[in-house]
């Protein structure tokens, strides 16, 4: 036995249970029993409406909501339309991430396309998120100097304004109408002048709850071209379509949950990323992939196109990002793109050099506490201000609590990102308990950032780390998988396999499906070049005969050799194999079994 045989299982798992779902004469029609029953635990379909299983797993895109049927779009539709008229100017003022640098481009897009003067302004990074003072100075400047005599101006904030009451009031004083369309927490309330789109409109229809800044975007770009042109017009619906893609990333990139409509958005900006994804996204994805032909899928908008995006505004400013998305030529696109691969390389080595330095630090009792602390707060001097919400999202993965990475400027200024795992933590409350101590602060319930002094740095610590104890009351959580069902040898066939691909597409708020075979014999044998991962058989008496793998989980090797009953747990897959298509389960966990089958 290698010194390096470690214990299984490494999680938590949470089983579901079929407990409200009695029986398979109720499934309805061409639903595989455990699909059924993994809607209903997640609780995207219920048994009075056998219709609200196919509802989900269709999505159809005619059920999206209408815009008028959006608190306030057709208001804003119609003051967009009067400033176009009357030949005004009409500024959009964006963020520097993924979504808000979309929502920005898609919007600024869609109204030329109706005719509109836009000026597109994303703030940079060092100026702030949103409407800092610095920023809109700036972008009060650029308007006045794009346009000097404009009879007529508007402000249309997307993926911000929430809270920014006082910036909104310096364009209402310098004569803007203002539409605010944000996704974010609603702070102090705004000027009753401003036009507010927001999630948190109690009476936002249902789909809509979970929008990104771009998804809010788009609902208002189909509401002023569906009221310009009413009868159905082909060249604006084309047009509207071709920017699901693009939707699709930000969404992604955004960890919106992929419910509602939400979901409709990417599975359709999918089939048009596969399809014909337009100048600008068309050379992203040739350079990104390298020229390998590649079926994107909504992974690949996590972790390859949304980065990419992402990168121009974490290491420079959000500019190549934007006019890429509004190349207009393949030149200007491929420029473009080449400057993002770029930009996303340096972002990798970057982030790979502070999270080296966190993990140094980390090794001090006072900086963390792993048995104490009820949340890891770290800082640095000339962190890459672009790369802390990443390390944070990485350390808080690590250790099951929340963290905040904090980059200190030479005049001890401090601004951090903060991240918390889902469910368990309200970031945003958490941050709002210790605004004594910060100078600024915003954002999510797992996800914000904030701004502090130097002085303060110690007082925080001990401050978020006691409220972050108090929300979870404990020091940190367990690492739970929520394991989706038990499945039978029978289950595994062509049926289950077609249903589960219509529960694509997954990721957050929708997560692959996982799995568990219990009471199975394990035969592993260690693979690949570096010998690190697992292939897997797994049998058992009832028939079930299932190839898997398990990436780099040749340390429990050991453990399957002594023989013995496992329980296995992952996702399903189609593997292919010498040119026949087999099912095979992608591992994620093990546990020694006990007791009898259930
Ligand atoms: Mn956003």
């Amino acid at each position: 036995m290698t010194s390096k045989t470690r214990q299984l299982p490494l999680t938590d798992w949470r089983v579901a249970t079929s407990a409200d779902f009695p029986d398979a004469s109720v499934c309805p029609p061409g639903i595989p029993l455990p699909i059924a029953r993994l809607l209903l635990q997640r609780g995207l379909a219920n048994v009075e409406d056998p219709d609200s299983f196919a509802a989900f797993l269709d999505a159809p895109l005619q059920t999206l909501a209408k815009p008028g049927e959006v608190p306030r779009v057709d208001q804003a539709s119609r003051a967009i339309l009067d400033n176009i008229d009357a030949r005004g100017q009409i500024v959009i003022f964006g963020d520097f991430d993924c979504d808000g640098i979309t929502a920005t481009a898609l919007l600024t897009s869609l109204l030329r396309f109706v005719g509109a003067d836009v000026l597109p302004f994303i703030p940079e990074r060092a100026e702030g998120y949103g409407l800092t003072d610095e920023a809109v100075t700036r972008c009060l400047d650029a308007a006045q100097t794009a346009r000097p005599d404009a009879p007529r101006r508007l402000l249309v904030t997307v993926d911000c304004g929430m809270g920014a009451g006082d910036s909104l009031q310096r364009f209402l004083d310098a004569g803007y109408r203002v539409i605010v369309s944000d996704h974010h927490t609603p702070g102090s309330p705004l000027p009753g002048a401003c036009t507010v789109i927001s999630n948190f409109d109690p009476a936002m229809p249902l789909g809509c709850r979970y929008l990104c800044g771009a998804g809010l975007a788009y609902k208002i770009a189909c509401g002023v071209i569906t009221m310009r042109y009413p009868q159905p017009d082909k060249t604006g619906r084309a047009e509207l379509h071709q920017w699901m893609g693009a939707l699709a990333i930000a969404t992604v990139a955004d960890v919106v949950p992929l419910t509602g409509e939400n979901r409709i958005y990417v599975r359709e900006g999918l089939v048009v990323l596969n399809r014909r994804p337009g100048i600008g996204l068309k050379a992203l994805i040739r350079r990104a992939f390298e020229r390998t032909q590649t079926q994107i899928t909504a992974y690949h908008l996590g972790y390859v196109l949304g980065p990419h995006i992402n990168a121009a505004g974490r290491m420079e400013t959000a500019e190549s990002a934007l006019r890429l998305l509004l190349a207009a030529d393949d030149d200007e696109a491929n420029a473009q793109a080449l400057r993002l691969a770029t930009l996303n390389t340096t972002r990798k080595n970057t982030e790979q050099l502070v999270l080296k330095e966190i993990d140094e630090k980390l090794s001090d009792p006072a900086v963390f506490d792993e048995d104490k602390d009820g949340a890891v707060v770290i800082a640095g001097r000339g962190w890459h201000p672009g790369i802390v919400g990443l390390a944070a999202g990485r350390v808080a993965e690590r250790f099951t609590r929340p963290s905040v990475v904090i980059s200190i400027d030479d005049e001890g200024e401090c601004h951090g990102s903060s991240r918390a795992p889902e469910k368990y933590y309200n970031l945003y409350d958490a941050l709002s308990a210790c605004s004594s101590l910060l100078t600024r602060f915003g954002g999510h319930a797992s996800a914000a950032g904030l701004s502090l002094r130097e002085e303060n740095l110690d007082d925080f610590r001990k401050a978020f780390s006691a409220e972050c104890i108090r929300q979870a009351g404990a020091t940190h959580i367990r690492s739970e998988l929520a394991v989706d069902g038990i499945l039978a040898a029978d289950d595994l066939d062509d049926a289950f396999m077609g249903a589960l691909a219509r529960l694509e597409p997954c990721g957050n708020g929708n997560d692959k499906p996982c799995w568990m075979l219990e009471d199975v014999e394990v035969r592993a044998d260690v693979i690949g070049q570096d010998k690190k991962h697992l292939r897997l058989r797994l049998l058992r008496e009832d028939g079930l005969d299932l190839g898997g793998v398990w990436f780099s989980a040749a340390d429990y090797a050991p453990l399957f050799s002594e023989g013995g009953r496992w329980d296995i747990v992952g996702e399903l897959a189609e593997n292919e194999y010498h040119g026949d298509t087999e099912i095979q389960i992608v591992v994620r966990d093990a546990r020694p079994h006990t007791g009898t089958r259930g």
